[in-house]
């Protein structure tokens, strides 16, 4: 057997291709199939001249989604789909499909996604699922090219990382209460002061209330955590990775662009170095252009549109005011209002696509701002050791995957970056 991939290296043989009818057109004397097999698509075309009688009725009777298996001659033509043709000699049915749901014509975002499993079979689909693939290997490259350990933290947690509010709680024995995991960050702290540098990667869970096109309630994160790292450093390697993950997607899945009808231009000026902006210059930009928002406040999806418009690449804010942000960021020394806190929005409207952070290393401060947020000591005293015990400067940021692959593949909406979405109202299929 030998995949549509691969046709290339088989022009003028004859080959067996299994797979499932994606599309028929006849014309009397002949039926061009197009086959799809997972790996690409190619017309299959019967001439009733070359084959049984059999064969010709059979494949007369394939419907949409049928799978078969394909024996015929690799022809290269370059105006078909795949660049190839194969003029087929034999046919087996493996399994009529009963009457498709979704066909060629338009159908409605819901009805799509009550299909998911089948609509992971389009043309679209198909490219994205390719593509989010591709970023999930050059993330790991990346990391593992340069002297990253992964390091894998548990999804069953007794707290929260990223706030209380959005917390999935699942009863844990006669431990009480548990909950799945927002973030693996307070275990790669541990997981640096241990390897230096690690990154996890792994789904988490948050229970948005918000609908919006950028929040999933089941989402997939990478976060590098580096010991003796601070702020400048961190915002280093995190456009240094987005660049990577760019421009590898640029060169290497530009047939799944195309298909996506991708305009790559404001991804090919995906280069460093990005603009850096603190919170305060930003809120600047915004008053400037007559956007009402007050210092202080976090920025919404709609102000990190008009912040970013400003940029021709992803931007980095930094230094966010320390109220709005996470107990273990750690504060500027030069200005106590303020958290070395980091952000990287998106361009073309996809808002923020990385969050991180120097963290807190001073054992007493720490404990302060647990005590601030009104978090239980007692469930922090492990990440507290990690300040008693050779406390040192270290800094991470967490990447998130649908948002990096709904940016790249240029989609509206966060749902289709993932095989099967999870959102405020729905877990299904
Ligand atoms: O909340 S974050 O901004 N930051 C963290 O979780 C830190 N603990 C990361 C770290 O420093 N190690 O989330 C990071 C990214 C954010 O920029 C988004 O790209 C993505 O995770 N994210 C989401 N994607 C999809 N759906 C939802 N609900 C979501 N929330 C965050």
């Amino acid at each position: 057997m030998v995949y549509i991939n691969k046709l290339a290296e088989h022009v003028g043989q004859e080959v067996t291709l299994k797979g499932w009818l994606y599309n028929k057109r006849s014309s009397g004397k002949l039926q061009f199939l197009m086959l799809r097999d997972g790996t690409g698509l190619v017309q299959c075309v019967v001439f009733k001249g070359n084959v049984s009688d059999e064969i010709f009725e059979s494949a007369k009777k394939l419907t949409q989604e049928s799978s078969v298996e394909i024996t015929g001659t690799v022809k290269k033509d370059e105006r078909q789909v795949g660049g190839h043709e194969i003029d087929v000699k034999e046919l087996t049915v493996i399994s009529i499909a009963e009457e498709y749901p979704i066909t060629p014509k338009e159908h409605g975002i819901e009805f799509l996604i009550d299909h998911r499993h089948l609509w992971l079979r389009s043309r679209k689909q198909w490219a994205i699922m390719r593509i989010r693939h591709r970023i999930v290997k050059a993330i790991r490259d990346f990391f593992d090219d340069r002297g990253f350990v992964l390091f894998d933290p548990p999804i069953i947690t007794p707290n929260a990382c990223e706030g209380t509010s959005t917390l999935f709680e699942t009863p844990y024995f006669d431990l009480g209460t548990a909950y799945l995991t927002q973030s693996g960050q307070l275990y790669a702290e541990a997981g640096a002061m241990a390897l230096s540098k690690v990154y996890t990667f792994g789904p988490t869970f948050r229970a948005e209330k918000s609908k919006t096109r950028r929040h999933l309630t089941e989402f997939w994160m990478v976060e590098p955590e580096m010991a003796f790292y601070n702020l400048d450093d961190n915002m280093d390697l995190a456009e240094e990775f987005v660049e990577y993950i760019v421009q590898t997607i640029l060169a290497e899945r530009k047939e799944e662009l195309e298909i996506l009808e991708r305009d790559t231009t404001n991804l090919e000026k995906v280069k460093r170095p990005f603009p850096r902006v603190s919170y305060t210059d930003a809120v600047e930009i915004l008053k400037k252009k007559n956007h009402a928002f007050e210092w202080g406040n976090d920025f919404g999806g709609a102000d990190e549109t008009v912040i970013s418009e400003e940029f021709d690449r992803p931007v980095m804010i930094h230094r966010y005011p320390s109220e709005v942000k996470a107990f273990y960021m750690k504060r500027d020394p030069q200005n106590d209002k303020v958290a070395l806190a980091v952000d990287m929005i998106a361009p073309e409207g996809y808002g923020e696509i990385i969050g991180g952070s120097q963290r807190e290393d001073d054992l007493n401060k720490l404990l302060e701002r647990i005590k601030e947020h009104n978090l239980p000591q007692t469930f922090f005293e492990w990440y507290l050791d990690l300040r008693r015990y050779g406390s040192v400067p270290h800094s991470g940021f967490g990447l998130g995957l649908e948002r990096t692959v709904s940016w790249i593949c240029g989609l509206d909406h966060l749902r289709e970056a993932i095989p099967f979405p999870r959102m405020i109202y729905r877990n299904t299929p």
